[in-house]
């Protein structure tokens, strides 16, 4: 669908109709390797496998995992004794690992390795005292587990606008730490905030945000500065995926909007327009995007010009507790 030339597109004036497409975009390596670890279990172990909350945020993901066997929970309470449970890639605090051994459940635990390192991250600040000031989303599930990793020493901080109302109990003992799905310039200008407040301020020792979150905004804005409209593929509570509708516009797309899939496309937003550009967030398969290019075709718009912002190469071995169950399903 796409012409890849790894070059600059070049806007064919004649045609008047163009579409840029993103790369990189769609699944990172963590949310690759949660939706392999539900695949494998359910191969393995066979229907139901249970997860708690969704593996990762897309409806199309979670309903395809659900056709196959995967049960959905909320909470640990929902799955019954004995039974296998997938922990999501957004990471779990430890008070869910605790109740889910207090219940005996077996765990397969789908955090991505960037969640947990920002995890240990909490652990060795609390250790030293620190007071952690952990920049996210109130409620979002990621939020929700680093936190749990010291309660007593996180405050959440949402935006600029919080920071006036930050207490800590010794301002030479501050530190800060980010959810890994925030807006990259927008978490710049919350640090700055609290670093005018808190000058001795102590960063994270590497990048909270993760490549995956930084290289999807950057190539979104290289594919939003010339585009009459930028379509973002994910879902709603797809933190990422609604950042990058953000990012689109602060570029300078004039129009962007989020859709699931190509159905949710209003016809009304082609009117008059010359340039679409299109992305997808860490969590969203290809396929959906096929689809949208495919809209796009019928309504004569030509292939998309693939735009380059930088290459991703990370791949994460499967979690330990499953690789050991398939070596040794693989040895009997
Ligand atoms: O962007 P969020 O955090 O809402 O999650 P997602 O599932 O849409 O994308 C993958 C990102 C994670 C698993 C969070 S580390
Ligand atoms: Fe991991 Fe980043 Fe993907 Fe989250 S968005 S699962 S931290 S690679």
């Amino acid at each position: 669908m796409s012409t890849d030339l790894g070059l600059p597109p070049v806007l064919d004036p004649e045609t008047a109709k163009n579409v840029l497409l993103a790369a990189p975009r769609g699944y990172c390596a963590g949310v690759d390797r949660a939706v392999i670890t539900v695949e494998k279990a359910l191969d393995l172990y066979g229907a139901p496998v249970y997860v708690r909350k969704q593996i990762v945020h897309n409806k199309h993901v979670v309903s395809d995992l659900e056709s196959r066997g995967a049960v959905f929970v909320e909470e640990l309470d929902e799955v019954p004794a004995g039974q296998t449970v997938v922990f999501s890639a957004h990471g779990v605090s430890p008070a869910v690992h605790a109740e889910a051994q207090e219940r005996g459940l077996k765990t397969i635990d789908a955090t991505c390795p960037l969640v947990t390192k920002v995890h240990h991250e909490a652990k060795r600040f609390a250790g030293d005292d620190y007071d952690i000031l952990l920049i996210g989303h109130a409620g979002h599930e990621e939020v929700e587990g680093t936190a749990g990793e010291a309660p007593d020493h996180i405050q959440l901080v949402e935006s600029p606008a919080d920071v006036a109302h930050i207490e800590v109990r010794d301002p030479a003992k501050v530190a800060w730490l980010s959810q890994t799905t925030l807006s990259v310039d927008e978490t710049l200008e919350t640090v700055a905030a609290i670093r005018e407040k808190f000058p001795l301020l102590l960063d994270p020792p590497s990048d909270d945000i993760c490549y995956a979150t930084q290289n999807r905004q950057l190539a979104v804005k290289e594919i939003a500065k010339d585009a009459d409209l930028v379509i973002v593929v994910g879902s709603g509570n797809s933190s990422n995926s609604v950042r990058l509708v953000e990012v689109a516009l602060e570029a300078g797309a004039k129009a962007s909007y989020r859709v699931d899939d190509a159905s949710e496309i209003d016809e009304a937003w082609l009117e008059g327009v010359s340039t679409v550009s299109v992305t997808s967030g860490a969590s969203v398969p290809e396929d959906l995007v096929d689809g949208v290019l495919s809209f796009l075709a019928e309504r004569g718009y030509p292939d998309a010009k693939a735009v380059h912002s930088a290459e991703e190469s990370l791949i994460f071995a499967l979690p330990p507790e499953l690789r050991r169950d398939l070596r040794a399903a693989q040895r009997a």
